[in-house]
Formats: structure tokens, sequence, C-alpha cells
């Protein structure tokens, strides 16, 4: 069976603490897909949704001290009963505050996987790589080695996206190349991405094999679900998109992501 059709079997409960930009966003993606997710923040509560949900996502996107705060609670929380811990470092790099905070989470808190682009991750674990904001700034250097860098250095799955996307544990490395560039111009394509990855964690159980393999099966579907949006709303703009992009989470099968997925091994 894939991950997909346990994640849509299981129907995992993913606890987000997640941005306000993308929160809408996210919750009707995991639905869509075929997760159950829930918004939870206050520091009185996170540590009790983290214990029960099937995994956790972690995202700073955008953070202040009680969002901090709310993360290392849920996030301990959850590493005590084992349960997968997803962390999305938006923006390291951009701000001190931003980098010494996801660096403080890093640190803190046991992640099963980091989800970011190219410069988050190496402002991470302390390299440098120009970031704009939000958004992976110019940069060049080999991503696959920088992934299982912060994979060896951190001891979790490192997943680095961008026009092709990097899952590594840093052994064992896959890329993925579905997608569309159009997922660039839709705010919180890369957020509900770590929300995904969680869910397929959820049900992935804890070996670093299977989790390898069910986050490259979550970008894998992630991107075709996309470039099947993207080819029923050509021409239409990224507003038509980013609908029918919720359609096609709920509507590709395992049949299909078997039949599109591109996933090989770095060169
Ligand atoms: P950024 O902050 O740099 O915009 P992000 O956090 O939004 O990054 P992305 O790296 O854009 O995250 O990844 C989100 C999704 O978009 C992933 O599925 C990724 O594969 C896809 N994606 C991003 N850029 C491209 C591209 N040029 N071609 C195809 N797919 C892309
Ligand atoms: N500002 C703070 S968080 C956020 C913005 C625009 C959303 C970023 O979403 P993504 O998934 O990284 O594009
Ligand atoms: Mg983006
Ligand atoms: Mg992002």
């Amino acid at each position: 069976m894939s991950y997909l059709d346990l994640v849509r079997s299981r129907n995992p409960l993913v606890h987000n603490i997640t941005n306000w930009v993308v929160t809408n966003f996210t919750a009707n993606g995991l639905l869509a897909l075929g997760a159950s997710p829930i918004m939870a923040y206050a520091h009185e509560e996170v540590e009790d949704v983290a214990r029960i949900s099937g995994a956790v996502l972690l995202n700073m996107g955008t953070l202040d001290p009680a969002v901090v705060q709310a993360i290392l609670l849920a996030g301990k929380a959850a590493n005590a009963q084992r349960v997968p811990v997803v962390f999305d470092p938006v923006g390291a790099g951009a701000t001190p505050y931003r980098t010494a905070a996801a660096r403080q989470i890093a640190q803190e808190v046991r992640l099963t996987a980091l989800r970011g682009n190219v410069a988050e991750v190496a402002n991470v674990i302390g390299e440098s790589w120009s970031i704009k904001g939000v958004d992976a700034g110019a940069g060049e250097g080999d991503v696959v080695a920088l992934a299982a860098r912060a994979a060896r250095k951190l001891g979790c799955l490192v997943v680095v996206t961008g026009k092709d996307d990097i899952v590594t544990d840093g052994e064992t490395t896959q890329v993925v190349s579905n997608g569309h560039p159009i997922l660039t111009q839709v705010t919180g394509a890369g957020c509900l991405l770590g929300s995904v990855i969680a869910a397929f964690l959820a049900v992935a159980g804890d070996g670093r094999g299977a989790q390898v393999a069910a986050a490259a099966e979550a970008l894998a579907f992630y991107g075709v679900a996309a470039e099947l949006a993207f080819a029923a709303t050509e021409g239409r703009g990224p507003g038509s998109f980013q609908v029918e992009f919720l359609n096609q989470l709920a509507l590709v099968t395992s049949d299909t992501l078997r039949q599109r997925a591109i996933i090989s091994q770095p060169v």
C-alpha cells in the first residue's frame, strides 16, 4: 500500500503551529489530502494536543516570543511520545531574531524532518546562503551536499525544496523532480508542503528508510497535484491554480502518483 493510501485510510491528526498567512490554506490542504488538521497555539494546551496527534508541524513564519515558546512546548511533548515533528524555519537568515529562534528550536526539539528552502536550511546549521524575506535568495553551491550535512548535523531528515526537491537522512538521498514554478506564486506552498510531509510521516513508522521513502512520496504527490492543477487552469493565473491545486490534492490517486512520480538518486 502507498503511504498516500495509508494517510487516506488512517486520517491522521496533524497539529499545526503555523503562521497567520497560511493557516486556512494549510487546513484545507490537509483536509483535501485526507488528513485531519488542528491549529492550536495556547501554551496551556499545546502539549496535550501534540501528545494525541499523529504528527506535529512547527512553522515560525510569523514568529513572536509566544509562538516560539508554543513551538518548544509542543515539540518537546511530541518528542516524549515519539510523535513525528516537522520544522519549517521560515525566513531563517532574514533577521538575527529569526535565525536565533530557528537554531534554538532545531537544538531543543528532536526533529523528525527539517523542511525549508536552501537558504533557510543553510542558515539553521550556521552556514551562509542569502535570503530575501521568506523567499530563497540567490546562491551557488551543492544543495545535495548541504542537505546531507544538515541531516547529519541535526540527526534528522532534511528536505530542501526548489525546482528539484531533495530528501536525505545524511546517508540515503532521493531527488524528486515533480512540481511547477507557479507554486512560487502561491503563498504558503512551502508551508502546506511541510504539513503534508508531516501527514505522511504520521503513517511511516520509526525507521529512517521508511521515513525517507514517505517524505519522497509526499514530495512527488504534491508536485504531481501541482502539475495536474496547472494543466487544468493554464492561462488563468495563480488564483485559479490555487483552487484547482486543492482539488488535485484530493483527486490524485496512488495509481496516478506511480505513473507520474519522478524520483531519482542524485548524480
Ligand atoms: P520560498 O520561500 O523560496 O518560496 P517555499 O518555502 O515557498 O520556498 P518552495 O521551495 O517554493 O517552498 O517549495 C514549495 C513547492 O514548490 C515544492 O513542492 C517545490 O517542489 C515547488 N517548486 C518551487 N519552485 C519550483 C520550480 N521552479 N519548479 C517546480 N516546482 C517548484
Ligand atoms: N510572511 C511570513 S510567513 C509567509 C509570509 C509571506 C508565508 C510564507 O509561505 P511559503 O510557504 O514559504 O511561501
Ligand atoms: Mg514560496
Ligand atoms: Mg517557506
